[in-house]
């Protein structure tokens, strides 16, 4: 008979006088010894740290109760107060009359290591010891085979467990559950006749509370058998539905829940076809629209010498280098480009990147690791946000532009083996400047590697093009990142640099060794620009005047437009609103998108025009009337 015995396998991990990470499972008995380490490897890999003692009992598992899994289905919420309005109609579905009262109690819930147990129509706490809370054990999915490792934590996998366990304790009517992981804002609503709903928001990201409430009826006189049930009674949950339902197609659920609910937060996004022709304008729709929005700033995509010498550079190299850069990659246009950009911008050297978001995500990743500090302003470029994840590194976000702020923190980080600051130079989506001589000072203060990213910057900001730090006559920072895919018409990333940072990134920097080069046409139409943008600045000095011309059209029309830059932002606000005044100025035959979340926070819709030398006087004075026009009602 001894085929038939299971053990349950119980893992818990804490610090002196705090709970780090538990679980448990019910095996047979030869799966006890691989289970148990597991349990310890999870217990050691926990995101609060590891733990000061790890316990772990494996004890006989008798009389277990088999239970069927409650029906899954799953409510999309996009806002915390959205998701508690839908929990409060489920409990209610569920039987709990006052259920407005159980969600704020949720709300009001100080940290506890179990659930409330509460009386449905009186509300009173009826576990014995409160701060604790009464804990749901002694549980496992059936069938421990194909099962993920139980090393690795799945919200969704435990919860529903946990949730077909409670569901079948004597007395329960409901329960709701918040996460306290802060990454995790999906919780959920169940009973056994609304079954285990899913609500995908219930609270804001990086919201460490959490909690969970039982709520029973006839049990306020003697809760022991409920508790007993709760946390003293094996069961194996059987038939446990895969997320998203069961079916050959079932996996595009979750697809098309989330595509919907891009759609109608008026988040959707695909590209759009633009046929250009030269002057920046192009055919959208068979309609011929004004393109002002591209970040062509000098418009030398159109030069007819930049044309040739990326024509010149594929007939001489071919099309495609066919390796990274350490392999067979390097071309001597490659080293020539990278010293013509060091040579330009005054530092000692340069490496290029395929593109600008490879140039910020490889950079930052390769130059912090964990153990190391990211001091970043918060309306810092994706790529500069994804750099910083990659990394590895602790990211401290300053708010922006706020060099008091960003002081403070960086007086905090004394303890970590480097410090980096990184800022874009100009901002992409609002076109103001960092205060770049007041971040070289406090990097120089607290002896931090300065980062920018002149992307928007290059071109524009200097009198000869040379990005921010010739806009304030100040040092460079330790390292600047800039792109060739703006102003300088082509395609590419690149970083100046010291020689010695230099040759750190190419030793270390994954998006360098690991993706193939920038080809050939790419950097000979770079290497052209560069000469043209060094022998000729006043290309930029155009390039002002034309944007002091349009921000006063604008201005003469009663709307704010101010830049220091090439970017003039329109505050529109509501993301419909945006997309609704976008596709009029497109039918008037203005390309000037609708810039939304995620680029920009939620709320904070606009307009984003982008200024080109390119552009004609005329077309300029014609789209400042026409935003007027549209943006009037
Ligand atoms: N018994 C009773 N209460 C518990 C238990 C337990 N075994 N474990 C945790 N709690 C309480 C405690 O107050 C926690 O703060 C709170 O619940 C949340 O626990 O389908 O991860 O482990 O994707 O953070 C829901 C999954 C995940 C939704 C819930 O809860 C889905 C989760 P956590
Ligand atoms: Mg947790």
């Amino acid at each position: 008979m001894s085929d038939d015995r299971l053990f349950s396998v119980k893992m818990r991990a804490s610090r002196v006088s705090e709970h780090v990470s538990g679980a448990e499972r019910i095996v047979a008995p030869s799966a006890a010894p691989e289970t148990a380490a597991a349990l310890v490897k999870r217990a050691l890999s926990h995101s609060k740290g590891v733990p000061d003692f790890i316990s772990l009992k494996v004890i006989e598992s008798d009389a277990v109760l088999r239970i069927k899994a409650l029906p899954v289905a799953t409510e999309t919420t996009t806002t915390p107060r959205e998701g508690l309005t839908i929990a409060e109609r489920l409990l209610r579905e569920a039987g709990v009359q006052r259920a407005g009262e159980v969600v704020a109690m949720m709300a009001a819930a100080g940290p506890m290591r179990g659930a409330m147990l509460v009386d449905a129509d009186t509300l009173e706490r009826l576990e014995p010891d409160r701060a604790r809370g009464v804990r749901a054990t002694c549980m496992d999915a059936a069938g421990a085979q194909g099962r993920l490792p139980a090393s690795a934590k799945n919200h969704y996998a435990e919860a529903i467990v946990l949730a077909s366990k409670v569901a079948a304790a004597p007395g329960m009517i409901a329960e709701i559950c918040i996460s306290d992981d802060p990454e995790y804002v999906t919780g959920y609503v169940a009973s056994r006749s609304t079954g285990y709903r899913r609500i995908t928001c219930m609270k804001e990201k990086g919201d460490g509370r959490g909690g969970r409430i039982f709520i029973c009826k006839g049990i306020a006189d003697d809760p022991s058998e409920t508790i007993h049930f709760l946390e003293t009674t094996p069961v194996l949950v059987e038939d446990i539905p895969a997320l998203g339902g069961t079916g050959t197609e079932a996996r595009f659920n979750g697809i098309d829940q989330e595509l919907d609910a891009i759609r109608a937060a008026g988040l959707w996004r695909a590209p759009r076809v633009l046929d250009t022709r030269p002057g920046l304008v192009a055919m959208v729709d068979g309609r011929e629209v004004a393109v002002l929005s591209s970040n062509n700033y000098l418009g030398l995509t159109e030069d007819p010498r930049v044309k040739e010498a990326a024509a010149r550079a594929a007939t001489q190299f071919g099309t495609g280098t066919g390796g990274a850069r350490l392999t067979t990659g390097t071309q001597p246009l490659h080293a020539e480009l990278e010293e013509q950009l060091a040579d330009f911008f005054g530092n000692e050297a340069a490496i290029a990147y395929a593109t600008g978001y490879m140039a910020n995500v490889g950079a930052i990743s390769a130059l912090a690791g964990k153990g190391d500090i990211i001091l970043s302003d918060e309306l810092n470029h994706a790529s500069i946000i994804d750099g910083c994840r990659l990394s590895g590194a602790d990211i401290v976000v300053y708010r922006h532009c706020d060099m008091d702020d960003l002081a403070g923190k960086l007086s905090l980080s004394g303890g970590y083996r480097r410090r980096l600051v990184v800022s874009d130079g100009v901002f992409s989506m609002d076109g103001d400047i960092a205060p770049l001589p007041a971040i070289l000072e406090l990097c120089r203060r607290y002896d931090a590697f300065s980062f920018i990213d002149d992307a928007h910057a290059v071109g524009v900001l200097g009198k000869t093009g040379r990005g921010t730090a010739e806009h304030f006559g100040c040092a460079r920072a330790d390292l600047t990142v800039g792109t060739l895919s703006k102003s300088l018409g082509s395609e590419g990333g690149f970083v100046c640099t010291s020689r010695k940072l230099a040759d750190y990134l190419v030793n270390r920097s994954r998006a360098y060794i690991f993706s193939t080069s920038p080809a050939p046409a790419s950097v000979g139409a770079a290497r052209e620009a560069l000469n043209i943008l060094a022998a000729k600045p006043d290309l930029v000095e155009l390039l002002r005047a034309k944007t002091r011309f349009f921000t006063a059209e604008m201005r003469k029309r009663g709307i704010e437009a101010e830049t220091q830059t090439a970017i003039v932002p329109i505050a529109i606000g509501d993301e419909n609103k945006a997309v609704a005044i976008a596709a009029r100025l497109l039918e008037r035959g203005f390309l000037i998108p609708a810039i939304r979340y995620p680029t920009v926070a939620r709320g904070k819709a606009r307009l984003r025009v982008a200024i080109s030398a390119a552009h004609d006087y005329e077309t300029l004075a014609t789209a400042a009337e026409a935003i007027r026009k549209e943006t009037a009602h």
